[in-house]
């Protein structure tokens, strides 16, 4: 009689898969670095936790797009993705599948689910008139379109008005999903999940669209206007509609169809759908009426975030106005760019990408609270960290007198994890961010306070005195947890500054970030030899 549990299922975090029709921007990274901060924050939390991301490859942007540019769609498309690719690679993303929606295995799963929707009797053929828009990829019906008039080529056009792309009048047959007859079931799957999409504002609207009506969806197009497209089982004249095709690559990657007994090894249901607010309609009420059809749990979370703006104006790969990521990254870094997305990125509302900003973080953040208090600590010749490790670890503050010591240890160094973690719980890696940075200013105004620097060393026994002891442990205990909850934020530096207190590989976990929690740390794992070796933010060039 075995007692053994079914292994707990991995957390399961996904981006959006981009298309590749135009190179990617920083708001494409700003998704990235989101998804793969709250994926690293789970394995932080000790669980085993599997990220996705990938390129959106059919449909009739990139069929154009590859027109344009005179290349064979496959081709094209295996650029594209290489280049996404290593924008993951370069931004220290730690993607566990990298999707394709031209993969075999993906092809093989949009059939699937397209012959399981047929067999339940959830599609039917139908003529469709409507107005497509190539940018966004889906039909508008008449009311949400309007006439505009090119400012630069006085071509008189249609547009839609949610995105302000252009449409064009299409009339055709092709097949439809019955979204309408979800629209009960959505609305109470809503009702019973409040929570479900973050912001709030987002969730507000979704239900409003739903309860103002819903269309059944046009989910193919005839073959001789799209080619680049899974082709409608037992129907070549007609290609699957990108989104349907597109929206199932987080099933692809979790395993589906899943084996029974199975289901969850993957990750599904996935706990967090990260999207910009662009895609909002598709994946909460599209992608859950799928879900629902097909029979399969739905996501637990859906994150939307706002966007990058450039100068005022939205971000765009179809207008050009952007900020290449490879760009940023050569002059940042990874982790300084992954910090600023996070700390300056918005959910709720957009924010503008600003050089200034950055340098203006770097400065007065990191260069002169966060690597001027572990220069100071880690370098200083008057103390060692492992000293006072050592020598405090084992009188904790319940034995100092009450001073400011003990009480940043009470009120600050005891809270930060367990309030930063209360904030990933729901889902706000930006606040979260905000108030580690706060704590480490607060650490660095408790050591400035303490100036162990005017502590004369006890001349008995030629040691730091317990003054001068206790500023170093608790400023050093400080950094440690910073180091430990950086981490998901900035991989590459938060590694440079637990190797320099010298905390082992196996506790820069969440479980080790109360204060006293490890004693064994302070010999540093790598040489601090001259000023600027090492040095975690050095000042800016000049130049920059
Ligand atoms: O929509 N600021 O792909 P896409 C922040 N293939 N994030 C931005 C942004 C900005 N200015 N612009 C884009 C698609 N993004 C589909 C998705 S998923 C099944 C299919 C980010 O290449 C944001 O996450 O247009 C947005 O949702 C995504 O890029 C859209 O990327």
């Amino acid at each position: 009689n075995s007692t053994k549990s079914a292994p707990e299922k991995p957390y399961y975090i996904t981006t959006p898969i981009f298309y590749v029709n135009a190179a990617p921007h920083v708001g494409h990274l700003y998704t990235m670095v989101l998804t793969d901060i709250i994926k690293r924050w789970s394995v932080l939390r000790g669980k085993k936790a599997i990220m996705c991301t990938g390129t959106d490859e059919h449909g009739l942007k990139v069929q154009k797009a590859a027109a344009k540019a005179g290349a064979d769609p496959r081709a094209f498309c295996d650029k594209g993705a290489d280049i996404f690719r290593d924008l993951a690679q370069k931004a220290e993303i730690s993607n566990d599948h990298f999707v394709r929606t031209t993969d075999e295995d993906h092809k093989d799963v949009v059939q699937y689910a397209w012959f399981l929707l047929q067999e339940k009797g959830l599609i039917y053929e139908q003529k469709h008139e409507g107005w497509y828009s190539v940018t966004d990829e889906c039909f508008y019906p008449q009311s949400q379109v309007k006439p505009w008039i090119e400012p630069s080529t006085g071509r008189k056009i249609m547009t839609s008005i949610e995105t302000g792309s252009e449409v064009e009048w299409s009339s055709e047959e092709n097949y439809h999903f019955r979204l309408s007859a979800f629209r009960e079931p959505l609305l109470e799957f809503y009702k019973a999940n409040p929570n479900w999409i973050v912001p709030e504002h987002r969730y507000k609207e979704v239900i409003q669209s739903v309860e103002s009506g819903l269309e059944d969806l046009s989910i193919s197009r005839p073959y001789d206007r799209l080619q680049w497209g899974i082709r409608v089982p037992g129907d070549e004249s007609q290609t699957i509609y990108v989104w349907l095709d597109a929206l199932m690559n987080y099933a692809t990657k979790a395993g589906y169809p899943f084996v029974p007994g199975k289901e969850h090894e993957g990750g599904w249901p996935a706990d967090c759908h990260v999207i910009g607010k662009d895609i909002v309609r598709f994946h909460c009420i599209y992608w859950p009426a799928f879900l629902m059809a097909l029979r399969l749990p739905l996501p637990k979370k859906i994150l939307t975030h706002a966007h990058w703006t450039l100068g005022g104006a939205k971000m765009s790969k179809s207008t050009g106005r952007v900020v290449d990521p490879f760009h940023a990254i050569d002059r940042y870094g990874p982790d300084v760019m992954r910090f600023y997305m996070a700390h300056d990125g918005g959910i709720q509302d957009d924010s503008s990408y600003d050089n200034a900003h950055i340098i203006k973080l770097y400065n007065k953040f990191l260069n002169q609270q966060l690597g001027n208090l572990a220069s100071r600590v880690t370098r200083g010749k008057k103390w060692s960290v492992r000293g006072a490790v050592e020598r405090m670890g084992s009188s904790p503050p319940e034995y100092w007198s009450d001073g400011p010591g003990s009480r940043f240890w009470t009120n600050s160094l005891s809270t930060v994890a367990t309030k930063v973690d209360g904030l990933f719980d729901i889902y706000d890696p930006r606040k979260a961010l905000h108030h580690l940075a706060e704590f480490v200013r607060g650490a660095n105004a408790f050591f400035q306070m303490s100036k162990p620097w005017d502590n004369i060393l006890d001349f008995a026994s030629g040691e730091p005195g317990d003054d001068v002891d206790r500023t170093i442990y608790l400023a050093a205990e400080a950094l440690r947890v910073t180091g430990i909850l950086l981490q998901p934020y900035m991989p590459n530096k938060a590694e440079m500054l637990l190797n320099q207190l010298g905390v082992k590989a196996d506790r820069r976990t969440l479980a080790y970030c109360q204060p006293g929690a490890d004693l064994d740390y302070g010999t540093p794992m790598v040489t601090l030899g001259s000023k600027h070796e090492g040095v975690l933010f050095p000042p800016l060039s000049s130049e920059e």
